[in-house]
């Protein structure tokens, strides 16, 4: 009997095993994973970024138009901002893609994002204004 249970256990061990290690190709693919929306909205340390991608999802080892829009408690555009993104995958290995954002309007900062494969990518988006450096970070999704 107690034989018997030990077999049920690693069965039951071997079978979780099996649906975490799905369950982690599926996440890493991107399928399971919801796509994050086109466009969302952050406010850290009173300033407030809206990151938008033009095409969406994003295509891999393509330039995808990414713009943020800034601006300041007041709603005013805070201009003047030197935006840095940095793209990475959590848990690979493929790379890490960084370029900066250019003011093509006043708190409208815009630039080329390239991923590398297809699947969700972290941005963390860096702005600078010389006195203080704020971070936002989204998810994106990137089709074949
Ligand atoms: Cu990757």
């Amino acid at each position: 009997m107690n034989a018997l249970n030990k077999k049920i256990g690693l069965w039951i061990a071997a079978l979780i095993a099996v649906i975490a290690i799905a369950a982690a190709i599926r996440t890493q693919a991107g399928w399971a994973a919801e796509a994050p929306p086109a466009t969302i909205l952050q406010t850290v340390d009173g300033l407030k970024a809206e990151m938008t991608l033009g095409t969406y999802p994003v295509k891999r080892l393509q330039s995808n138009d990414f713009t943020v829009k800034l601006s300041k408690p007041d709603g005013m555009p805070a201009s003047s901002y030197k935006l840095h993104v940095r793209l990475s995958m959590s848990n690979m290995v493929c790379g890490v893609v960084s370029f900066e954002l250019k003011e093509i309007a006043p708190g409208v900062y815009n630039g080329d994002a390239v991923p590398l494969m297809a699947g969700i990518w972290d941005a963390a988006v860096e702005a600078d204004n010389g006195e203080r450096t704020v971070m936002f970070n989204r998810k994106l999704k990137a089709g074949a």
